[in-house]
C-alpha cells in the first residue's frame, strides 16, 4: 500500500519522552479561549512546521482505504474517489503544536467529522475515538471532542492539495487540541466504547490536550 522515506527516528522520539518527562516548555498559566486567541506558551509562526517520525510514507491514491468501524452501526470502508465524493466542508481554523509554535487562519477543505458520525451511525455507547494511520502512529480524542463543528477529515489546506509531508492525501484536523491529536495519513478511524491512549499518551504527553489548559504533559 505505501512506500516508506524512512525508519522511525528513535532518538528523536526518545528526546520528546525526555521533553515530557522534564516538563520541558510549561509555563504554569492556562488562558481563556474566550479572550486569549494565543494559548500559553505559544509563538506565532507564518509557515508550516513538518513534525512526524522519522516516515513520511507515500500513500498510493489507488489503494488508498479509510476505514471508519468500531462501535457503529454501518461500517465505511472508503477507496480515495468514495472519500472525494463525499460533501465537502471548508473552514478556516489556528492550530497549536505542543512545541510551541501556533498558526492563524488555516483554510481547510474537507468532509466534517460530524457528518462521518451521522453517515456511520455512531452507537450511542461510543465515547472515544482512536485515529490509526499508515506510519503507525494512534492517537485517541474523546467523542465529544470528535463531535465538533471545526473538526474535519482534511485533504486541501490554503486552496492546495495537502502534501505527503503533512499527511496527505487525506489527514485529521482537531484544531482546538494540539496537534499531535491530528492523525496525519489516517488509515483507520475506530469509534470506542473504551479510551486507548496511543503514540504520545503512552509515552509522557497528556492525554487530553488542550493547549489553553496547557495541558502538554501529563
Ligand atoms: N500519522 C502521524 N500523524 C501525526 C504525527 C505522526 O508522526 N504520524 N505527528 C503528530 C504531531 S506530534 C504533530 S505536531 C502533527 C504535525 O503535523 P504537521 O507535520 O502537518 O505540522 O502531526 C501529528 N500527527
Ligand atoms: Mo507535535
Amino acid at each position: 500500500m505505501v512506500e516508506d522515506s524512512g525508519q522511525p527516528n528513535d532518538k528523536l522520539i526518545r528526546a520528546k519522552q525526555r521533553w515530557a518527562a522534564d516538563g520541558r516548555l510549561l509555563t504554569g498559566t492556562t488562558a481563556d479561549p474566550e479572550t486569549e486567541r494565543l494559548p500559553p506558551g505559544q509563538r506565532l509562526v507564518r509557515d508550516w512546521p513538518v513534525l512526524d517520525l522519522g516516515v513520511q510514507p507515500i500513500v498510493d491514491a489507488r489503494r488508498f482505504r479509510l476505514d471508519i468501524d468500531g462501535a457503529v452501526r454501518r461500517p465505511l470502508s472508503l477507496r480515495l474517489d468514495e472519500f472525494m465524493a463525499l460533501p465537502m466542508a471548508e473552514s478556516t481554523s489556528d492550530m497549536h503544536c505542543v512545541t510551541q509554535w501556533s498558526r492563524y487562519d488555516n483554510r481547510w477543505e474537507g468532509v466534517s467529522a460530524r457528518a462521518l458520525i451521522e453517515m456511520v451511525e455512531v452507537s450511542d455507547k461510543a465515547r472515544h475515538v482512536i485515529f490509526h494511520a499508515v506510519d503507525g502512529y494512534t492517537t485517541n480524542v474523546r467523542l465529544d471532542q470528535f463531535d465538533q463543528p471545526d473538526v474535519m477529515l482534511v485533504h486541501r489546506w490554503e486552496g492546495e492539495a495537502i502534501s505527503r509531508q503533512h499527511g496527505g492525501p487525506v489527514r485529521v484536523l482537531i484544531p482546538r487540541l494540539y496537534l499531535w491529536k491530528s492523525a496525519k495519513w489516517v488509515r483507520r478511524i475506530e469509534f470506542s466504547i473504551t479510551d486507548q491512549p496511543g503514540f504520545w499518551e503512552t509515552r509522557g504527553y497528556h492525554n487530553n490536550g488542550d493547549p489553553w489548559g496547557e495541558e502538554r504533559y501529563g
